[in-house]
């Protein structure tokens, strides 16, 4: 890759190269990266910014909301909700949809994102990030939350940016994938790094150790050969490392390989697991499949999940082709 060039020049190439990306959506994507810009604005002014603790409510999932969490969310909302590209949106951190008030043009796009990723890292300087998808909305009057139930393969855009030493966004249009670096002195986001691709085999998984006993037997045997290292069934050492944002964990997959597990735990087992679907494991699956590697919920393909309400959750494992694929035969093996 030679060319630093502006990510409003990149998307602006895309679109003229036999229209790979219409306008409308080119258009969304340059509005979600000035939104990515004002939230690590917060965020790096941490304590400064008035962006850390509680902000003592829960969001649908349970979970007690973060000040930034909420903060994010709104930033999104504003800086999408007028600009006529969008019918709807949908937030980890919103009971239900948002739809685009009659006062905007109605769009043909529908946006769903984590605006916070990894909130139990703001207090403590730790990397966070926000992760986001496009679909299309159907044809057909008005918009629903039905309208958002679409399995990841029918994605037109996703990505996440990172909140970390650098920002950094990285997205897909179904063309391979794209990472930009925030340049603040200029205020705008560089090329850095274009067709990005996953090793397929890797020495490195991420996972949150600690819920190992709560792990099901095909989990359990994967990671227990990994710990076994060259002295174990898979004759290499493993290293281990965990950020707890999924942004960062998924990051540095893209970046340097690895495979990241978030499975289904006994604890409570009428959930498929911790992660969402809509806005976590679909966005990143696809990236991950676009850059060579794969994502499965270790029954079947993330991507060809069909989700039955917006707020779904499903165990996790993607990254490194060999290592994801293993996990699936285990799963069948079991
Ligand atoms: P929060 O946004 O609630 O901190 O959750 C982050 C997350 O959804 C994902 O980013 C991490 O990979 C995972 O949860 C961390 O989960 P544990 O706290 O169980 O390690």
């Amino acid at each position: 890759m030679n060319k630093r060039i502006s990510l409003t020049r990149y998307l602006v190439e895309q679109q003229r190269m036999d229209g790979h990306i219409p306008a409308q959506l080119r258009l969304l994507l340059e509005v979600v990266a000035r939104a990515c810009k004002r939230i690590s604005l917060t965020v790096n002014k941490g304590a400064l910014g008035g962006g850390l603790g509680s902000a003592e409510t829960e969001n649908i999932q349970g979970e007690m909301q973060k000040k930034l969490d909420i903060i994010a969310n709104e930033v999104l909302i504003e800086a999408n909700e007028w600009g006529g590209h969008l019918a709807a949106m949908a937030s980890e951190e919103m009971d239900g949809i948002y739809i685009v008030p009659n006062r905007y043009p109605q769009g043909e796009y529908l946006l769903m994102f984590d605006p916070l990723d990894g909130s139990s890292n703001i207090d403590v300087n730790v990397s966070i990030g926000m992760i986001f998808s496009v679909l299309i909305k159907p044809e057909g009057p008005g918009v629903s939350a039905q309208d958002f139930l679409q399995p990841g393969h029918q994605q037109v855009a996703a990505g996440y940016c990172v909140f970390g030493p650098q920002t950094t966004l990285v997205l897909t249009v179904g063309d391979g994938v794209a990472m930009f670096t925030l340049d603040r002195e200029q205020g705008s986001f560089i090329l850095t790094a274009e067709n990005m691709r996953v090793p397929d085999d890797a020495q490195e998984f991420a996972v949150n150790m600690s819920n190992m006993r709560h792990w099901d037997t095909p989990v359990k045997r994967y990671i227990d050969e990994c710990l076994q290292g060259k002295d174990g069934p898979r004759g290499k050492d493993f290293n281990m490392r965990w950020v707890g944002s999924m942004v960062a964990d998924v990051h540095r997959i893209l970046t340097r390989g690895g495979v990241f597990l978030y499975p289904w735990d006994q604890r409570e087992p009428e959930k498929p697991g911790k992660l969402r679907l809509m806005y976590e494991a679909n966005p990143m699956g696809w990236l991950i499949e676009q850059a060579g590697g794969a994502a499965s919920t270790g029954k079947q393909r993330i991507l060809d999940v069909q989700p039955t309400k917006l707020h779904e959750r499903v165990s996790v494992f993607l990254g490194s082709k060999n290592e994801v694929e293993r996990i699936a035969r285990y799963y069948s093996e079991a």
